[in-house]
């Protein structure tokens, strides 16, 4: 069997799938909010942050993996595991001394990760991709380079704030002793990957992409870029590789307290959008991915590493080989769960909105960001309607449930051309894609039919399908078997809203010019 696991904003999850029998057969979660209640990160991460500060405390992730490996041991042998790998949300970064591999080697089973591994933490909390602090570091950064068209070039991205690189410049320049201490510098995925496998392990192309450190054309550390990031910052990351690289047995720490093999190893982990490429087998170009998340996103393979002109879109490893072209936008289910409760809505109602409105469909606009933007990248406050007085006065509240879910996705058509592609077919995943209203509007608004798996941990299952792979299974024969759409799931675009919304599309782009 192989484990995936998913170490995202809010919950640590796991896969476990037997290609033998084509079964998952285990997923669990631990969320962070609910079962960590004692480090008060609701939704995880620290509430209050100043200045668009969002940090995690690491040692919360490493209480999560405990507790995670208890409740799999508690259902499941874990003998028979005879791989893992893993993805974290991306960008994130955990900051350790030396001690970080003396510690490691040396895990007592008797006491927790936590308590063993947070003596190393030379930044005792780590910033987040919702992280929006460094603008600042991202002009330094870009001045230094030559311009935002150079930093993109090597790195496949501009110079973003919630990027790793940005955020190591903001803490070398806020402690610069401490930073002098750091050893070691790791992603959220290549740290939990480390604890696993007992030793500090590579950071894999897929989420080194996601950091403005790597230099897509080689493949390596970028030494302009580090240069211009922070002093000595070579020495104090990990090397990069390829995801499916086998880093060896998993820590003795987890054998002993799991029951896991001492046979069993561990491939490194990836970023969450790369793993979820995978799990939703969409690693082959043709196929669009919309994930409908805290933040959403939208991605696909991509055979050449291709840049968006205007900054927003990035390139990231394609676990599979080649690249994968992304795009985030922060006001996902943000901005879902913020107008479902303005308006005293439940999902329900929020769901059949849609269905309800029908003929109002493209007629009022909304520019859906309840709060700071990435795409495009802009400090709003709330949203701006343009519309009927029924729809703008919320007398009619189905209105602006369909205008905020034509909204994102009409933005998302919008900051998702420099990409060229016609979608064929979009695979969607994520809470809201659940029930019908939401992917019908996906489909109207691009005109392509829309798929949903039967999966919805895609990111958990693209790890353990790396995991396999790693092994030595063949990855598009596995993903034939787990990565199927689910019967009857499949929502057809409505022909007739085909030039509606391309009318509403031209309107939106210029209502968000206009403000
Ligand atoms: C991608 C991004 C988010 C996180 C969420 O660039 O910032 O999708 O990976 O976990």
């Amino acid at each position: 069997m192989f484990l995936g696991l998913d170490s995202s904003t809010q919950s640590l999850t796991a896969v476990l799938i037997d290609p033998s029998s084509g079964e998952i057969t285990c997923q669990l979660a631990v969320n962070f909010g609910g079962d960590l209640a004692q480090y008060a990160a609701p939704n995880g991460f620290i509430p209050g942050g100043a200045q668009g500060e969002v940090h995690s405390n690491p040692a919360m992730w490493l209480d999560a993996l405990d507790l995670l490996f208890s409740r799999l041991a508690a259902t499941t042998d874990l003998s028979k595991v005879t791989m893992i790998a893993g993805s974290g949300q991306q960008h994130g970064s955990v900051y350790l001394d030396a001690s970080f591999g003396p510690r490691l080697a040396s895990l007592d089973p008797a006491q927790g990760l936590a308590a063993q591994i947070a003596p190393a933490f030379t930044r005792q909390t780590a910033p987040i991709w919702m992280d929006t602090a460094t603008g600042e570091e991202c002009a330094e950064i870009t001045a230094t380079l030559g311009g935002p068209a150079e930093v993109c070039r090597r790195s496949g991205s501009i110079a973003i704030e919630r990027f790793t690189g940005p955020q190591i410049r903001r803490f070398f320049k806020a402690d610069p002793a401490a930073y002098a201490r750091t050893g070691h510098i790791h992603l959220v995925s290549s740290f939990i990957a480390s604890v696993i496998a007992g030793k500090s392990v590579a950071i894999d192309y897929g989420d080194g992409a996601g950091m403005n450190l790597l230099n897509l054309a080689t493949l390596g550390w970028d030494r302009e870029l580090l240069d211009a990031t922070a002093p000595g910052l070579l020495e104090k990351l990990p090397p990069l590789a390829a995801a499916t690289t086998v880093q060896g047995p998993v820590s003795d720490y987890f054998v002993r307290n799991f029951g896991l093999s001492c046979d069993c190893r561990c491939a490194l982990f990836t970023g969450d959008n790369p793993a979820s490429l995978v799990g939703m087998g969409a690693t082959t170009p043709g196929n669009i991915v919309i994930s409908l998340g805290t933040s959403d996103t939208f991605f696909a393979a991509m055979p050449e590493p291709k840049t968006d002109p205007n900054g927003f879109g990035h390139v990231f490893g394609n676990p599979a080989g080649g690249f994968m072209s992304l795009i985030c936008f922060r006001n996902g289910s943000l901005a879902r769960e913020a107008l479902r409760d303005q308006l005293g809505l439940d999902w329900p109602a929020f769901d059949g909105a849609p269905r309800a409105t029908r003929e109002a469909a493209g007629s009022n606009l909304m520019l859906p960001f309840f709060g700071p933007e990435i795409t495009p990248r802009r400090d709003f406050t709330g949203p701006v309607l343009q519309g009927s007085p029924a729809f703008e006065s919320a007398a009619q509240p189905a209105l602006q449930v369909r205008a905020l879910l034509e909204g994102q996705f009409l933005n998302m058509r919008l900051h998702s051309q420099w990409m060229e592609v016609t979608p064929d077919r979009i695979r969607i995943t994520g809470g809201a894609s659940k029930n019908d209203g939401v992917p019908q509007i996906v489909a109207d608004v691009f005109q392509a039919p829309v798929d949903r798996l039967e999966v919805s941990n895609s990111a958990a299952l693209g790890a353990a399908l790396i995991a396999a792979a790693a092994a030595g299974h063949d990855l598009p024969a596995l993903q034939q078997v787990f990565c199927q759409t689910s019967p009857g799931s499949s929502l057809l675009p409505d022909p007739a809203l085909g030039p509606v919304y391309q009318d509403a599309l031209r309107r939106f782009a210029s209502l968000l010019e206009s403000v």
